[in-house]
């Protein structure tokens, strides 16, 4: 049976033709779209939407009446009010493993930029400060043989700390609820608390999903805790570092620099200070922006929504338990469903 789908954004020509032949599509381009009556009136008989970067509110799913399933172009799904959509057995498809490496060369991309001070210097160049060779004052630090403290060690964490440790001979410490006894096998790597990884690391790298635990979790208390010229790197989600503090931090020298592909608020403000100070790097979240990573994941999410939407399990998901709580025999899986 054919469904309504509601594409917001970042397909291609061939995943849009994909979709439709099977379904009817409404496809947005622009982020702006997101507020116009055509978005509404297409979100008001959506069984799919397909989104990235769209923050999707308990309010918009009570506009969509119809919607049986959203496929997320990332892996991250802090922007979906998951206890809604659980409410109302709406699946929620997400894009993991397809932008681990990706993901992991930006902090590594971060890391690097950070301690070899490479925007300063670039810029520095750039403005024709460069008459003789650099002093001191100008040098950055080593990366390689250093403490790299993973804040998190999932797929993304791990990639990261495997080129720190295979590539850079790094020590890999790491903080995580569970132990990771293949990784640390692997990588030599050292499970902590928190404050003791934050202490011992000269790199702290931040690759946890942003939920109730997270937020703030890098607050002023835990960045007093880093060394003096630690490096704070932040790859998952701005709102688990506390900016204000961190701000402080890096203008009090209480840590040395900090690499941040993501913020409390996105885009970053036009007030905000960070993109100024010679000691932070700041990318804007382009994680898994790369052309071919991005195109995975957009085909990642096509695929899971036509797997959804003809009622077969998705690829990735991150709450398949709906699947199961649906009745089998509604010919709409989704609103008419029940428990
Ligand atoms: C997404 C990300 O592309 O996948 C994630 O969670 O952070 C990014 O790679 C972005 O959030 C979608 O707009």
């Amino acid at each position: 049976m054919r469904k309504n789908i509601v594409a917001f954004r970042r397909l291609n020509e061939e995943q849009l033709a994909q979709l439709r032949q099977h379904h009817d599509v409404d496809f947005f381009e622009h982020h702006e779209d997101a507020d116009s009556p055509a978005f509404h009136a297409a979100l008001a008989k959506a069984h799919g939407l397909i989104t990235a970067g769209l923050k999707v509110t308990p309010q918009l799913i009570s506009n969509a009446p119809h919607l049986e399933t959203i496929a997320s172009i990332s892996v991250g799904y802090d922007n979906y009010p998951l206890a809604t959509l659980n409410e109302r057995n709406i699946l929620l498809c997400n894009t993991p493993d397809v932008l681990t490496e990706t993901t992991a060369d930006t902090g590594f991309l971060l890391i690097m930029a950070t301690a070899r001070r490479a925007v300063e210097l670039a810029d520095w160049v750039k403005d024709g400060q460069w008459k003789s060779s650099i002093g001191p004052d100008l040098f950055g630090s080593d990366v390689h043989g250093k403490t790299l403290g993973m804040v998190g060690f999932g797929r993304i964490g791990a990639a990261i700390a495997r080129r720190g440790s295979l590539g850079f001979g790094m020590q890999i410490r790491y903080t995580m609820a569970s132990p990771k006894p293949e990784l640390e096998k692997e990588l030599g790597a050292l499970r902590l608390p928190l404050e003791d990884l934050l202490a011992t690391s000269d790199f702290v790298c931040v690759s946890v999903p942003l939920n109730r635990d997270t937020e703030k979790l890098i607050d002023s208390a835990a960045l007093e805790l880093m060394k003096p010229n630690g490096i704070l790197i932040n790859i998952s989600r701005g709102k688990v570092i506390d900016e204000q503090a961190l701000i402080e931090a890096l203008n009090t020298g209480k840590i040395g620099a900090a690499g941040l592909d993501v913020f409390e608020q996105e885009p970053l403000p036009a007030e905000s200070p960070l993109p100024h100070m010679p000691n932070v790097v700041a990318l804007p979240h382009i994680g898994s922006a790369t052309r071919e990573t991005r195109a995975a994941m957009a085909q990642r999410a096509v695929d899971n929504m036509l797997l959804a939407l003809a009622g077969n399990d998705p690829i990735s998901s991150v709450n398949p338990e709906v699947l199961t709580r649906r009745v089998k025999w509604s010919p709409e899986f989704g609103p008419g469903a029940k428990l």
